[in-house]
């Protein structure tokens, strides 16, 4: 089974949004196997987006992530990563479908309240930025006989 990182970023916490996100991804199917309530230090959320260190948003996008609580999630299931993905929508929420979190829920680039990595090589790199191996939890869930054939 595939496993990817997802956030629920400052805005997300700030605004109580953290149950229903975590709600949607449970009814979903997928299977949350570590999570984190914390401040992130900024060498961390520097290393998280490290591939847009020359772009010019990433001061704010740093200064932002840092700013407040965020929820870190380890999230288990078939196709994980499309899936999140999905369950997000677009990345600039004035684009992103109802539905989706961030079609929902946000209007702002800057404040999309969350985040999930973008392929199965990015997630195995987020995941060890964000957790360490004893804090991910192997279990089943007892819906899973229901949820694939
Ligand atoms: P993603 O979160 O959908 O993967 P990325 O392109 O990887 O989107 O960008 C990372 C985050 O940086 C976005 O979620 C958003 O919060 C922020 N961001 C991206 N592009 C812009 C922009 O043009 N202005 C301000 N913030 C941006
Ligand atoms: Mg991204």
């Amino acid at each position: 089974m595939e496993q990817t990182y997802v956030m629920v970023k400052p805005d997300g916490v700030q605004r109580g949004l953290v149950g229903e996100i975590v709600s949607r991804i449970e009814k979903r199917g997928l299977k949350i196997i570590a999570m984190r309530l914390n401040v992130i230090a900024e060498a961390t959320a520097k290393e998280h987006y490290g591939e847009h260190a020359e772009r010019p948003f990433f001061p704010s996008l740093i200064e932002f992530i840092t700013s407040g609580p965020s929820v870190s999630m380890v999230v288990e299931g078939k196709d994980s990563v499309k899936v999140m993905r999905a369950v997000n929508g677009a990345t600039n929420p004035v684009e992103a479908a109802p539905g989706t979190i961030r079609g929902d829920f946000a209007l702002d680039v800057g404040r999309n309240v969350v985040h999930a990595s973008d392929s199965p090589e990015a997630a195995a790199r987020e995941i060890a930025i964000h957790f360490k191996d004893s804090e991910i939890a192997v279990y089943s869930r007892i819906d899973e006989v229901c949820l694939y054939e």
